[in-house]
């Protein structure tokens, strides 16, 4: 077997309803390839088993009422015990068995923020042709408006130092699904193209219905590409937890 890393990883999955996803994609997580290795649920208080099968699986969860994706994850980021963070969606869509090798790469190409492009090796079923059609226009729109070069501005597993976030600059401002474009927006002006990449990656089926709106998040999204690149994009919540929030280290979450 490969050796074991010295380093402490969380892998952070925001959650809203998905109790027929959330325990598959938590068992299919690989253990064992690095010395601490954290499930941090962050949990929109769902109303189905979500937190309790999240629980039973032994990961740590956080609940955040405040609503959003982004909000999710920037309660997350803050939070987060290890010094490497692995984001995926809690609906089996993302390789969670690429993980180990993700972590290895950033750690022996001295990187700082790798984004896993979905598009060049989606599976059939992963992707309806309206969710095709919408990803091609907003990463496509994102490209001309930034000119940053990521081809794929809707992916949400990110593999990235926890130490990115020291820097306020680093740290994304939306609450809602805009947050994912806005990660590899920041990663490629904050840390540069040579230490913030982009790596294909298997992208397939969800598992259990999906929260998003299409036309809703969609247009939500290519908003927020036009006001960020004139700088009216606005922060509405603080970075980081609410005070007081349960939390499984506490015992008292469900
Ligand atoms: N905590 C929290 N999690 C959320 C919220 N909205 C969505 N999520 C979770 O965020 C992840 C991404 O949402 P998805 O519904 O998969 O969005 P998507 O990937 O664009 O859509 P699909 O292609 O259908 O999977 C999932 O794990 C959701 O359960 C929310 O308001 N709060
Ligand atoms: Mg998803």
């Amino acid at each position: 077997m490969a050796e074991v890393l010295p380093i402490s990883v969380t892998v952070i999955l925001p959650t809203y309803n998905e109790e027929a996803a959330v325990g598959l994609t938590i068992d299919s997580i690989p253990t064992g390839w690095c010395e601490e290795l954290e499930i941090l649920i962050v949990d929109g208080q769902s109303k189905d088993k979500t937190r309790e099968i999240a629980l039973e699986k032994g990961a740590r969860v956080h609940v955040e009422p405040r609503k959003g994706y982004g909000r999710a994850y920037r309660t997350g980021f803050a939070i987060a015990k290890g010094d490497y963070i692995v984001t995926m969606d809690a609906d089996c869509t993302y390789p969670a068995e690429e993980v180990p090798a993700l972590v290895t790469r950033l750690i022996e190409e001295d990187l700082d923020f790798i984004t896993c492009d979905r598009l060049t090796k989606a599976e059939e079923g992963s992707m309806s042709g309206l969710h095709g059609f919408g990803n091609w226009v907003l990463s496509f729109t994102a490209r001309m408006l930034y000119w940053y070069g990521i081809k794929d501005s809707q992916s949400g597993m990110w593999v990235f130092r926890k130490s990115i976030m020291d820097n306020p600059k680093m740290r994304p401002t939306n609450d809602g699904m805009p947050l994912s474009q806005e990660m590899k927006i920041l990663a490629r002006k904050v840390l540069g193209k040579k230490k913030a990449i982009e790596v294909a990656v298997p992208y397939r089926e969800r598992v259990g219905e999906a929260v998003i709106h299409t036309w809703g998040d969609g247009w939500k999204n290519l908003r927020f590409l036009y006001f960020k690149r004139i700088g009216l994009n606005r922060t509405r919540t603080p970075w980081g937890p609410l005070d007081d929030n349960p939390d499984s280290i506490n015992g008292d979450v469900v």
